[in-house]
């Protein structure tokens, strides 16, 4: 691995570096302040992806809004807007028939709201924005399984969800088998702005991201590797918040033999094909099934490669 070194406007945390007048993610060469190979260094916590079930049957969750400068590269800070002070929002989880009551405080400076593909109900006063220092209570009842996403209604929703405003519902299939492990990976877009503003919604609508990356951060699972052991079933959970690029996921070095994708299983462990990537639209989710034969390092991407290039890899360590 190459370890590039861009000189980049201000790539210091928050308002510590001798930089911060130039007031930019981006260097005098207009390139991104990213380099999405950096090491984060030892310091450095991935999120962690694994996912467990809720034998809950009703979910009350309080989801606080929170504009919050984040880390989203090695050396890289944005100011996000956030479900619950993480990007993504945390992973909700149930079954069918589960109910799920969420309060949603608007802790930030702008309108926010919320929007739930796990339910199916009018939208006009569940989805509505509310004012900074309100709250909305949103009820539904998950009656159809799959992985959903939930993102900021709020117009113009490319601003919201492009900084930050996404997370995933998992309502589980009444006959889904244990595995070895179980992770679950949002794709999204990062679209740096300002020091100490939004992402910048002119780069939204190009659709010219600085990054594109796996639960928030760059390349961070290439640091931080998700584990198995050989012969391990694991099982991915995907969903792809965009808010505008396609997802291509692929594992090198393993094939898909089960694959759950936007409502359809595609194909079971008994079928006489697999399959090499799950592609996901913008909003898309599903699951896959491996097993990871023998011990190594099998990287994941999307391959849509030059989204991989700004950051959507990772890997899994397998051991013995
Ligand atoms: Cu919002």
């Amino acid at each position: 691995m190459v370890l590039t070194i861009m000189t980049t406007g201000n790539s210091t945390a928050a308002g510590d570096g001798p930089d911060e007048t130039i007031g930019s993610h981006t260097g005098p060469d207009g390139r991104s302040g990213i380099d999405a190979m950096a090491d984060p260094g030892t310091a450095f916590e991935s999120r962690d992806a694994a996912v467990a079930a809720s034998s809950n049957r009703v979910h009350r969750i309080t989801l606080r809004v929170q504009e919050v400068e984040l880390d989203v590269a090695p050396g890289v800070t944005q100011q996000m807007w956030t479900f619950g002070g993480s990007v993504p929002g945390p992973v909700l989880r149930g079954r069918v028939g589960d109910v799920f009551e969420v309060t949603l405080i608007n802790d930030g400076t702008v309108d926010h709201g919320i929007d739930f593909h796990a339910g199916a109900l009018a939208p006009d006063r569940p989805m509505r924005p509310i004012e900074p220092g309100e709250e909305l209570f949103y009820r539904f009842t998950a009656t159809k399984v799959g992985i959903w996403m939930y993102h900021c209604s709020t117009q113009p929703m490319l601003h919201h969800v492009g900084n930050g405003m996404y997370g995933a519902v998992i309502i589980d299939p009444p006959d889904l088998p244990p595995v070895d492990h179980e992770y679950v990976l949002v794709q999204s877009e990062i679209y740096l702005g300002p020091k100490g503003e939004p992402g910048d919604l002119a780069k939204m609508q190009a659709e010219a991201p600085d990054a594109v990356v796996f639960n928030g951060y760059v390349s961070q699972y290439a640091h931080r590797p998700l584990a198995a052991a050989a012969g391990d079933r694991v099982r991915i959970w995907l969903i792809n918040a965009g808010p505008s690029r396609v997802s291509s996921f692929h594992v090198v070095g393993a094939q898909f033999d089960t694959v759950y994708r936007e409502g359809a299983m595609t194909l079971g462990p008994g079928d006489p094909g697999a399959a090499q990537v799950l592609d996901l639209a913008p909003a898309a989710g599903g699951y896959v099934e491996t097993v990871l034969a023998e011990p190594g390092t099998y990287p994941f991407l999307s391959h849509s490669m030059v989204d991989a290039d700004r950051g959507a890899r990772g890997a899994f360590l397998v051991t013995e």
